[in-house]
């Protein structure tokens, strides 16, 4: 038997940190869980994308950015199936979803012809890597993100961008073409409130049990 693994996409400010927090703290409650944040920073390529998306004079390909992101999850590969084999419950913030929805945004609002158009060249680095048993795609209007503390500090936050973020999200996440894909709407709901809509979906899921179900993998 083996744990399951919960990831937590959304824009920034959606709440993904806080409520994947506070999922692995209920799994926690019946079994053991583990939370991993992507991009991790504390890794070596890690440090990179740090830098990256933080200092504005230190400039990188767009194609080697997205490259580095996946290079990144790459790096946590072993450890990550390691917890799930070993029955930990993994909660993701942030996965390849955001990978391919930040890199396709860049696309279109950069580099009309590029590789980074393109899904599958943008989707292929990760292929291999787990797939989630549930994916949570936290939704709300971008008026709404504007509001929230810590706004604007880093590379990619910018309305603009962020509104096209959303619509390259929406089109990569699709629950009628994956029934493994929940859209959460956030909009208006507390902390709380949204804490309990997705832990309604995880149990509803069944991904609050152990599997027996090997894990799948991104192809
Ligand atoms: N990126 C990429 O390009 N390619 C990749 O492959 C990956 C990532 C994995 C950094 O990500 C950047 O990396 C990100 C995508 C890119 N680009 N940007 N911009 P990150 O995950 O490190 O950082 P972030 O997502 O920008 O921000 P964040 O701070 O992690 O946001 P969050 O986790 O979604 O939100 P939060 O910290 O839980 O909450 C934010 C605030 O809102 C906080 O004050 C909360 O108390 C408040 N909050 C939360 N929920 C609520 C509700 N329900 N009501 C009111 N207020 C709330
Ligand atoms: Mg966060």
């Amino acid at each position: 038997m083996r744990g399951q693994l919960i990831l937590i996409e959304g824009l920034d400010r959606s709440g993904k940190s806080t409520q994947a927090g506070l999922l692995t703290e209920r799994l926690a409650q019946a079994h053991s869980s583990q939370l991993y944040k992507f991009p991790d920073r504390s890794t070596p390529i890690g440090a990179l994308i740090n830098k990256y998306l933080t200092d504005s004079s230190f400039q990188l390909d767009d194609h080697s950015a997205h490259l580095l992101f996946s290079a990144n999850r790459w790096e946590l590969y072993t450890e990550l199936l390691q917890a799930l084999n070993d029955g930990k419950f993994v909660v993701l913030d942030r996965y390849i979803y955001s990978g391919i929805a930040y890199s396709l945004a860049k696309s279109s609002l950069k580099h009309a012809s590029s590789e980074l158009g393109d899904v599958d060249w943008l989707y292929s680095p990760d292929k291999g890597l787990p797939k989630p048993d549930l994916t949570l795609f936290l939704s709300l209007s971008i008026e709404e993100l504007g509001k929230r503390k810590g706004w604007g500090q880093e590379r990619y936050e910018l309305e603009q961008f962020q509104k096209e973020v959303k619509s390259c999200f929406l089109r990569i996440l699709d629950p009628s073409k994956d029934s493994t894909v929940h859209l959460v709407n956030v909009e208006g709901k507390s902390i709380h409130e949204v804490q309990q809509v997705i832990w309604d979906v995880v149990v509803e899921a069944g991904c609050d049990k152990l599997t027996e179900l090997p894990v799948q993998k991104l192809d």
